[in-house]
């Protein structure tokens, strides 16, 4: 209901004159050159996007509507005095662009628990796929089972007026996002802990929740869930999985068939399930060389992941020039709660070894760690040993993000998607007539 409010509305009208003032005004003004490598590469560099809720800075790192992570952990409602951020908190940011009081936030959290019961033919679904099924299809397969329950299906069925789909695309994702707990920590429980389940507990917030359905109610571990839901939530529009979920939803697709898809490019190992490969790595360092491994010795191992011709999962960006600061927060949460971790420990030491050994290859544009290298030896650390698990979390939490932008694509009445592509042929020919 908060959204929905007569202040939220107000502001939807204004911003929706911005957005035209914008076209009208200064539609013509070009925001760079293309060239042929960007077009090679990816598209990397080339702004093609309205994305309201967050912005990268290529050496700040992200902003969720302005505040970066270290603010965002300033000033958003925790449940923990001095502890971590509320994602619900974030979610309210990201919707309204206010930073929320506590009441609201603890309003959002009744909210979502109000709207999370997974109807049955869900877990059926899940069922049906063998329990050696990774995760990420067991978690994708049960978000298109939600869908059946979609109000903007209905809604456009029913010939709902464009200026009005918003309305649906919220009830959706608001639900979507409330019913993503239960099922991710079903697919946990049935493939980890066979399949016995754990009920809700009506007292709980959001992640605290998530991480108790999970089996996990030591209090540090729900202080973790809570940062980890709510750095991974949005990462502007142009990664994959947000970018998917805005392209797939521009179609008219609901939000479920949008978010389903967003998780489909959270499953690739350069994007979200680089937290498996990364915590699968360190694992294999300690297995090989034991947890005093020398820095010479860890060296030679990086060498050889590359020369075997893999990459150093949990380094790199697309974007980011400097340590991603959900790496660095992570890194913070580990000083304090488990310095003693020997993977901690040694991905410490990696910070050290590995930027120097990729800025040898000459070709890496970010030799820093990213979020991915640390998320997974957290989890690992409070019992969630079960690593390729991990990407699902990043999941639940994505849809904060690709659903409160969903939410604004369709208030915005933002178009259809369709970027040009060209042939070989026709770059070739361009180039010679230049
Ligand atoms: N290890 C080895 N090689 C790397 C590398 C790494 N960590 N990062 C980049 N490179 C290589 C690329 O593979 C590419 O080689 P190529 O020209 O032979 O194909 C070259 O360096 C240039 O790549 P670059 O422009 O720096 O990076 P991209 O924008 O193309 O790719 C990712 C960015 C993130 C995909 C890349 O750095 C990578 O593969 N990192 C490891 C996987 C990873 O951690 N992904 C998670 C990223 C993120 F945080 C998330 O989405 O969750």
């Amino acid at each position: 209901a908060f959204f929905r409010g007569l202040t939220a509305v107000s502001r939807l009208r204004s911003r929706m004159d911005r957005l035209k003032k914008l076209k009208s005004e200064h539609g013509k003004v070009q925001l760079g050159n293309i060239t042929v490598d960007m077009v090679l590469g990816g598209m990397r560099g080339i702004i093609g996007m309205l994305w309201e809720t967050s912005l990268v800075d290529p050496e700040e790192g992200i902003r969720f509507r302005g505040l970066s992570i270290p603010e965002c952990r300033k000033v958003l409602p925790t449940a923990v005095e001095g502890g971590e951020p509320l994602p619900e908190g974030l979610l309210w940011l990201l919707l309204t662009g206010k930073v929320p009081t506590k009441d609201q936030v603890d309003a959002l959290s009744k909210e979502l628990l109000a709207r999370s019961t997974v109807p049955a033919h869900v877990y059926k679904v899940i069922d049906a796929l063998p329990v050696t099924a990774h995760p990420m299809t067991q978690f994708t397969a049960g978000i298109m089972a939600l869908q059946v329950e979609s109000e903007f299906q209905k809604a456009y069925g029913n010939g709902l007026p464009k200026s009005k789909l918003w309305e649906p695309t919220y009830e959706d994702c608001l639900n979507l996002i409330a019913r993503l707990p239960p099922v991710a920590s079903y697919v946990y429980r049935r493939i980890f802990k066979d399949g016995k389940s754990i009920e809700a507990d009506d007292s709980l917030d959001y992640a605290a929740n998530l991480s108790h359905m999970l089996g996990f109610d030591d209090p540090r571990m729900l202080e973790l869930m809570r940062l980890h839901v709510t750095i991974h939530a949005d990462h502007e529009g142009g990664n994959i999985s947000s970018h998917t979920g805005h392209l797939v939803g521009s179609a008219l697709s609901d939000p479920y068939l949008s978010f389903a898809s967003s998780v489909n490019g959270l499953a690739g190992p350069l994007h979200g399930l680089a937290n498996q490969e990364a915590l699968l790595w360190l694992k294999s360092i300690i297995q090989e060389t034991g947890s005093d491994v020398t820095t010479d010795q860890l060296k030679d191992y990086v060498w050889k992941t590359l020369k075997s011709g893999k990459v150093v999962h949990g380094f790199g960006h697309g974007v980011l020039r400097r340590t991603d600061p959900r790496y660095l927060c992570q890194r913070e949460f580990a000083l304090k709660y488990l310095p003693e971790d020997p993977l901690f420990q040694l991905l410490s030491k990696l910070y050290e070894v590995v930027p120097p050994i990729l800025t040898e290859l000459g070709k890496v544009k970010n030799p820093w760690p990213n979020v991915d290298a640390h998320s997974g030896l957290l989890l690992n650390h409070f019992g969630l040993s079960e690593t390729r698990y991990h990407t699902v979390l990043f999941g639940v939490s994505r849809s904060m993000g690709v659903g409160s932008q969903l939410i604004w694509d369709r208030a915005l009445g933002l178009p259809l998607e369709r970027p040009k592509s060209v042939t070989m042929e026709w770059l070739e020919n361009y180039c010679k007539n230049k």
